[in-house]
């Protein structure tokens, strides 16, 4: 069944996390920087607390886990953000699953793909994505919770008075 904006103002922001970042922090400090996926976590709860929401954070390393979580996301998500890893290149699975979403999706990556190899030039992911944010390492993770606070944020009503004064003056 699909939510309206209104019901999803109240639901977590969904964050996933593909193959081998569990082993963040771990190897290879000088692309995908120091922090452990756990303190990541941590900081994204603490990032979405500051605008009033919360997380549901998820690694995996098996994409069938992850194509659930995102049909999860259809229905109990304010929000998605994704750093789908390897799978981004070569998950058409996917894309299907976050095409069937939506609410706004973001694509994260602690590296750039593009200033990297040419296989990574290619994102399936991309083509479901409202934005990519990517380079930035944890920060990342934390403008796209920005983002989709925003995005999602509950618009003021104009009360009667406002209405009824721009519609004598047009
Ligand atoms: O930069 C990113 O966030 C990536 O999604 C990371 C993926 C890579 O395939 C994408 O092109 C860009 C690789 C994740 C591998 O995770 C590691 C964790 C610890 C040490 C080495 C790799």
């Amino acid at each position: 069944m699909a939510i309206n904006n209104k019901q999803s103002r109240a639901l977590p922001i969904y964050i996933v996390n593909g193959p081998n970042l569990n082993l963040l922090g771990t190897r290879e400090p000088e692309i995908y920087g120091r922090a452990t996926l756990g303190e990541i976590e941590k900081l994204c709860a603490a990032r979405a607390a500051s605008h009033g929401l919360t997380i549901v954070f998820l690694q995996s390393n098996k994409e069938g886990e992850m194509v659930e979580f995102l049909q999860e996301a259809r229905t109990a998500a304010r929000g998605v953000i994704i750093n789908a890893a390897g799978y981004t290149h070569t998950s058409v699975a996917i894309l299907d699953s976050l095409q069937m979403i939506k609410q706004p999706v973001i694509e994260v990556h602690l590296s750039n793909p593009a200033a990297r190899e040419d296989f990574r030039r290619h994102s399936y992911v991309s083509r479901a994505a409202k934005g990519v944010i990517a380079g930035l390492g944890q920060d990342s993770y934390l403008l796209a919770i920005d983002a989709i606070a925003n995005l999602t944020a509950a618009k003021p009503r104009k009360s009667p008075a406002v209405k009824k004064k721009k519609r004598a003056r047009a």
